[in-house]
Formats: C-alpha cells, sequence, structure tokens
C-alpha cells in the first residue's frame, strides 16, 4: 500500500530535484546542474550575511562590461556561482552579468546545459543590508555547438559559439529561478510544472519546501516603479502612473512598494500580486534589466506562477536576443495590471 506521508514530512530540495528525476521530467544532469546552483546561492547567502564582519561590502575598485562599479562580492559571488558550475561537470558554456562575453566550461564532459545567471544582484543595496539575490535560466545547447566548430578553434569561434548558445528566446527556458538573500535565503525554482519555493534551514543547511505551484493573484494594487524617473516616461506612461493613483470609482488607491532589488520586489510582487515595472525612458533607451539573466527568467517564473512579462508590447519570453547584455523594458506581475500598462502604451 502506498505510505501516508508523515504530517512531519520534510521535502528538501534535494529530495525534489530526484522526485522530478524519477517522474522524467528532468533528466540527471540537469539534477546536477540545479544542485550545484543551490550550492552556491548557500555559499553567497553567507558570504552576503557576514559582509560587513568579512570586509566584503564596499566597491571592488573596478567596473563591470555595463559600466558600473563591482562591488566586492559581485566579483566574489559571480567566482563562486562560476566555479559551483565549472565543477558540476554538466555545463558547456555560461553567462554571467559580470563577464563580458559568454565563456565554454572545459571541465563540462557531459549535460553541456547553457547557464545564464547574475550572480548578485542589486548588489548596491549590500552596504545596507538590503535584501538581494540572485538570478539564473538554463537552456540546451542551441543547434550549432562546439562540434560544429572544427578541430582547433580560435578563440574568437568559440565565444561566437558561446553567444549562440546564450541568445536563446526565453520560451527556450528548461528551468529558471533566483535566491532571495533576506530575512529568509528564498530559493525559487520552474522546470516548468509551476513554481516551488525552498526556504534555507540554516540549522542544517539545506533548502526545505515551503511553498508549492505559487499562484500570483490576478490583480493586486501595489505598483513597483522607481518614479524618480517620471520626468524622462513618455507621456502614455505618465498617464498609466497618474491612473493609479487616483482611485476613481473603486475608491482604493494602489499602494507603492520599491526596494530598488529586482528579487525583492518581485518575490512581494509573485506572492501578492500587483506590478513591478522597469519602464524605458529618456536615459535609458531600452529600460535598464538585461534580457537574459534578468527580464526573460524573471518572466518565465511569472507565467508559470499564471502572471505576464511583457516589455509593454509583447511577451518577454518571444525576444529573441540579439546580444548578450542586451536590454528591454519590463512590467512584470499579476495578468491584470501587465495587460492594464499594455493597453496604456498601445
Ligand atoms: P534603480 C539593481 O541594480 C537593479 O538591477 C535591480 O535589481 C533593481 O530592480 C534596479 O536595478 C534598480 O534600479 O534605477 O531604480 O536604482
Amino acid at each position: 500500500a502506498k505510505r501516508k506521508p508523515s504530517s512531519y514530512e520534510i521535502i528538501t530540495l534535494t529530495t525534489w530535484l530526484l522526485k522530478q528525476e524519477q517522474a522524467g521530467t528532468i533528466d540527471g544532469e540537469m539534477t546536477i546542474v540545479l544542485s550545484s546552483i543551490s550550492t552556491a546561492c548557500k555559499q553567497i547567502a553567507s558570504l552576503v550575511q557576514r559582509a560587513p564582519i568579512s570586509n566584503l561590502t564596499g566597491v571592488q575598485g573596478a567596473t563591470n562590461v555595463q559600466g558600473e562599479d563591482q562591488k566586492k562580492l559581485d566579483v566574489v559571488s559571480n567566482e563562486v556561482f562560476s566555479n559551483c558550475l565549472r565543477s558540476s561537470g554538466r555545463t558547456g558554456v555560461i553567462a554571467s552579468e559580470e563577464e563580458d562575453v559568454p565563456v565554454a566550461v572545459e571541465e563540462s564532459y557531459s549535460g553541456n546545459y547553457i547557464v545564464v545567471f547574475d550572480p548578485l544582484d542589486g548588489s548596491s543595496n549590500i552596504d545596507a543590508a538590503v535584501s538581494t539575490g540572485s538570478i539564473f535560466g538554463i537552456y540546451s545547447p542551441a543547434d550549432e555547438c562546439l562540434a560544429d566548430i572544427g578541430e582547433n578553434p580560435t578563440l574568437d569561434q568559440v565565444t561566437e559559439m558561446c553567444v549562440v548558445n546564450v541568445c536563446q528566446p526565453g520560451s527556450n527556458l528548461l528551468a529558471a529561478g533566483y535566491c532571495m538573500y533576506s530575512s529568509s535565503v528564498i530559493f525559487v525554482l520552474t522546470i516548468g510544472t509551476g513554481v516551488y519555493v525552498f526556504t534555507l534551514d540554516p540549522m542544517y543547511g539545506e533548502f526545505v519546501l515551503t511553498q508549492e505551484k505559487v499562484q500570483i493573484p490576478k490583480s493586486g494594487k501595489i505598483y513597483s516603479f522607481n518614479e524618480g524617473n517620471y520626468a524622462l516616461w513618455d507621456d502614455k506612461l505618465k498617464s498609466y502612473m497618474d491612473s493609479l493613483k487616483d482611485p476613481g470609482t473603486s475608491g482604493k488607491p494602489y499602494s507603492a512598494r520599491y526596494i530598488g532589488s529586482l528579487v525583492g520586489d518581485f518575490h512581494r510582487t509573485m506572492l501578492y500580486g500587483g506590478i513591478y515595472g522597469y519602464p524605458r525612458d529618456q536615459k535609458s533607451k531600452n529600460g535598464k534589466l538585461r534580457l537574459l539573466y534578468e527580464c526573460a527568467p524573471m518572466s518565465f517564473i511569472a507565467e508559470q506562477a499564471g502572471g505576464k512579462g511583457s516589455d509593454g508590447h509583447q511577451r518577454v519570453l518571444d525576444i529573441i536576443p540579439t546580444e548578450v547584455h542586451q536590454r528591454v523594458p519590463l512590467y512584470v506581475g499579476s495578468v491584470e495590471e501587465v495587460e492594464k500598462v499594455e493597453k496604456f502604451l498601445a
């Protein structure tokens, strides 16, 4: 007879991944890649929580390809993520916000998954101990892979192959997730069968399943935008924002919630409903967030939770990247809230 699950059944991420593998939803290689990502996140969690003690706050004194000051923790988190993925032996190519170009992973000998990630998003918040997060997405290798570039490929040929492999539309994502370093350390994951939430139990260093098949409320009166950019927005967007503040017949105006950390703002939007937006403006023609390792993974998660991710006019997951660090505007959250802004922007 089927064993009745005990009332005290703890399901760790490790157990959950093995169950998905046994069910055939993911293969053994994906299990290993996801497990290595969760290990990287646990390491980053401990680094972030002790940053002021171990002198890991402040700037590294260098700038990344985005021209942003790299924080010490940006660099360290990127190394932690890269090392965990390399040692998994199942990652073929990695693309990071902190790396100028995507790199082929020499140590990979099977699986060859493509992993795009932002190792520490919102790192400007670290010095004030405001929540930050790691974001990742996983693809199968593109059709033209390493094999197609012959015996002794030049560095340019390898780089070109890597770019082809990471510049895939979000609709190709096999898995996406993030780890939020906040009052709790929260690992959120989708492998295409809904959104699952795991909470780190520091008592024994395991992520424990705490929510399954999360559903974003269809609407929500919380908006999460940096209104400091209002003067730079186009008129249609200004009208949309003004409409949120005019309670009109509905009687209840929206609440503004913005912590300037995508993972924290997104996680609250996913659980409470509402909309997170980073529009284009006169200063940032394509908005600020990067398609590959911020907008696409978050939009995949939003859709898996019954929400929507749009650039204001089209589904983010339909956008085919033309360059690794390209930016797109992002409106993500409750279906009705995203559709409302799309109507104003039409
Ligand atoms: P702003 C952090 O730098 C980030 O990439 C996201 O995490 C965050 O949502 C956004 O930028 C904040 O940008 O311009 O409002 O400070």
